[in-house]
């Protein structure tokens, strides 16, 4: 039995070496991106037994992504390869201070024609937990519905959802059909993890209070709330909300994954039956990590790693 699967689209990033917009630098290194992935190798460098489901172009491109998949140990049983089709690109800027600037070339990408079919080959049974994001419902109205098929066949065989909105609204039609989709698919979640601004937009609600009870009342178990280096807020069905203090950081050199960082922490949590409490620790643990390391998931941390950051 596989302990995680996720399902998304990894794309060939390049990320700048030096501090300037994208029309100004010239000198990119190459690595992998994307936030399903990102959350797939922090938990294999833990020592999960990871599935990713995608689709691959049939190129040297579509081979890189296999050979960084395949080096970071996740299973590829579920990797196939879409004739003609190419895989997406990122391009992120490199920053002295605040968030880089990313630039996409994913329309019509390979991962982009997921569809009801490739996912329904999944049986959930042999699965412990689902981790879903809300981008690959921004991809493709194919896309959107496996996102749908899967959550819902994922909750129903008993499997354990996690789920993070992770807004990208420029990969959207309209803001109104994303706040509505993601609202829908975290219907299906049994822990939600947003951000504080992209749980404010997705609930229309203003406090963390407000917007867990929201998801609650949807049928989450549990909603964490990411506030950056604050933290993150902890609602159970039924119990008071807390904050869990995150942890400082001297540099802050590029906090693209960050996010993925976090999940990785509350999805090791769930799977190693610790207190949500300790699970939130760790995953502002990772958090922090990353942020200190270029790339969207160079700096996810081994398990001995983890251990001494948070017990620093
Ligand atoms: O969370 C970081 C990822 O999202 C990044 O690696 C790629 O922005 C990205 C995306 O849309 O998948």
């Amino acid at each position: 039995m596989a302990d995680v699967i996720l399902v998304g689209e990894p794309m060939v990033l390049f990320y700048a070496n030096e501090p300037g917009s994208l029309a100004e630098v010239s000198n990119f290194s190459k690595g992998l991106a994307g936030a399903e992935v990102n959350v797939g190798i922090g938990l294999s460098r833990l020592g999960y037994d990871v599935n990713y489901m995608t689709k691959l172009s049939n190129d040297d491109l579509g081979t890189y992504i296999h050979d960084c998949l395949k080096k970071e140990k996740l299973d590829s049983n579920y990797i196939a390869y879409e004739e003609g089709a190419k895989v997406g690109l990122m391009f992120k800027t490199k920053v002295t201070e605040g968030d880089p600037k990313t630039l996409y070339y994913r329309k019509g990408s390979a991962a982009s024609t997921l569809s009801p079919a490739d996912v329904d080959k999944i049986d959930f049974k042999e699965v412990k937990l689902l981790h879903m994001t809300g981008i690959p419902a921004a991809l493709s109205q194919s896309s959107r519905e496996a996102c749908f098929s899967l959550m819902k066949a994922a909750r129903e065989a008993g499997c354990y959802v996690t789920f993070d909105p992770n807004l990208r609204p420029a990969l959207w039609e309209c803001e109104e059909i994303m706040v509505q989709t993601l609202n829908e698919l975290a219907c299906y979640a049994n822990l939600v993890l947003p951000g504080v601004s992209e749980g404010e937009l997705l609930t229309g609600k203003s406090t963390v209070e407000e917007i867990s009870d929201f998801y609650i009342d949807n049928g989450a178990e549990t909603v964490v709330i990411k506030d950056g280096g604050k933290g993150a807020y902890v609602k159970e069905a039924g119990q008071e909300i807390r904050l869990v203090p995150g942890f400082k950081v001297d540099e802050i050199v590029d906090t693209v994954g960050a996010g993925d960082g976090f999940a990785v922490g509350i999805i090791d949590g769930y799977l190693s039956d610790l207190s949500i409490t300790e699970a939130v620790k760790n995953a502002n643990g990772i958090g922090a990590i990353q942020i200190q390391h270029v790339s969207d998931n160079e700096g996810l941390p081994t398990r001995a790693e983890l251990e001494k950051f948070v017990n620093q």
